[in-house]
């Protein structure tokens, strides 16, 4: 298996250039390279088809856009987050001089258990950030209920969650229209890319517009600037792109259920490792492929996370450090390790697949042979035969 060209975590889908080539031509005849040009507009309006939300504001990046949403909503003080996610949900909060407070995922989605959030709220708080943690929803009504009964806004890091759509009174709807604003992002290593790119889900046209506005400098017109605003503004290139790639990503989405599918197949049995649930009223979109290998697991998160690197598989820990554990928020009281059980387990036991829509079936055999040798000692040999696929789910 040696000297076989890496297989990473993901690898970003594109489309054919040629399909590319005259959004190009348009934007180099026309001179209009960014500010909210045509493409943005046609985006803008193409997405919020294609997710089922209303209004979409778009932007250069994830991180930018979860800035600017708390931003738009004026949030201050304190607010509810999770340890276990990326660290640019918790830096948009710092970059607003806003506390984060930590409380601890629900040990079945990985997401905030919305049981803990009560008791972390205190006079400062003003809003609650979860994430949808690898597309997984949150459970979205019994945050809700905990906002409205202490009036905090919701804004959702929806950042791994495009397309994915949940059961809501007999019809399958986007999970982006929960809590006040859902922040997606287009990012290379995500489910849809512009290279770089990211966005907000707004229900109404006024918080739009607000956005709108923070986005370009505070700019209502050419004179006029009525807040202190960024440049979050997503370019014509990127939005080009995002257009081309709209007509490929259920395509895309397909495939990946596939791969998910087939590992689902192939790891069913391990011993000491656990894959995450999937509910039968969730469409997900297969963004990551989690696995968890507990005390049972012969060889170890980390083993295995070695063993794969040694065959050029590059796995990925996400999300371990928890985001608490670093050095600007360890001095937390709410970073404290002991009240945040599930989470640490949950970041030492984690390993991140890879999938993506090119990767191969004999690579996900492969893959996934290598994660059942780490189930049994050294020794023992790797099993030469997959499991039968028709246990597929
Ligand atoms: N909230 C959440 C919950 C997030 O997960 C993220 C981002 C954000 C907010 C912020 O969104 P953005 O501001 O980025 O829009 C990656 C991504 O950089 C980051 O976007 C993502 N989450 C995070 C989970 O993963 P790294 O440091 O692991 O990326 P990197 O460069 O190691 O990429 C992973 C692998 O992907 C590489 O080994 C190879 C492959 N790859 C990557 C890139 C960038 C490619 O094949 N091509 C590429 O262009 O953070």
């Amino acid at each position: 298996m040696a000297a076989r060209k890496p297989i990473y975590v993901t690898q970003p889908e594109l489309p054919p250039l040629e399909e590319f080539l005259p959004y190009l031509r348009k934007i180099w005849d026309a001179k209009i390279l960014t500010n909210g040009g045509p493409f943005h507009q046609m985006f803008e309006a193409a997405l919020c088809e294609h997710l089922g939300v209303k209004h979409i504001s778009l932007f250069t990046n994830a991180t930018i856009a979860l800035v600017t949403a708390l931003q738009s909503l004026r949030i201050t003080g304190e607010v509810i987050t999770t340890p276990y996610s990326f660290v640019a949900t918790a830096h948009s909060l710092m970059w607003n001089g806003i506390k984060p407070v930590f409380v601890d995922v629900d040990p079945v989605t990985l997401n905030m258990n919305a049981a803990l959030i009560e008791a972390a709220i205190t006079p400062q708080t003003t809003a609650i950030m979860p994430i949808h943690c690898y597309g997984t929803p949150c459970d979205v009504e019994a945050i809700q209920r905990v906002a409205d009964n202490y009036n905090l806004k919701i804004i959702y890091d929806a950042a791994h969650a495009f397309g994915v759509r949940r059961g809501e009174g007999g019809a399958m709807r986007s999970v982006l229209n929960h809590g006040d604003l859902s922040v997606l992002s287009f990012h290379a290593t995500k489910v849809f890319n512009t290279f770089e790119g990211g966005a907000i889900i707004c229900p109404d046209a006024k918080t739009k517009q607000r956005i709108d506005h923070l986005k370009n400098f505070g700019f209502v017109n050419e004179t006029t600037v009525v807040a202190t605003g960024i440049n979050g503004k997503m370019s014509e290139f990127n939005a080009a792109l995002g257009l081309v790639q709209l007509k490929h990503v259920d395509n895309a989405i397909a495939r990946r259920g596939a791969i998910e599918a087939r590992y689902r197949a192939l790891l069913r049995d391990v011993p000491g490792l656990r894959m995450l649930q999937r509910s039968a009223d969730v469409t997900p979109n297969h963004s990551y492929f989690p696995v968890l290998l507990g005390r049972d697991y012969a060889l170890g998160r980390d083993g295995l996370y070695q063993r794969l690197r040694e065959e050029g598989v590059m796995a990925r820990r996400y999300f371990h450090p928890l985001i608490s554990d670093f050095p600007m928020y360890r001095s937390l009281p709410s970073a404290d390790p002991t009240g945040l059980p599930v989470a640490r387990e949950a970041a030492d036991q984690v390993l991140c697949l890879p999938i993506y829509p090119a990767l191969e079936e004999a690579d996900v055999d492969r893959i996934a042979a290598v994660v059942r040798s780490g189930a049994v000692l050294r020794s023992a040999a790797v099993p030469s035969s997959s499991p039968d696929l028709a246990m597929a789910v």
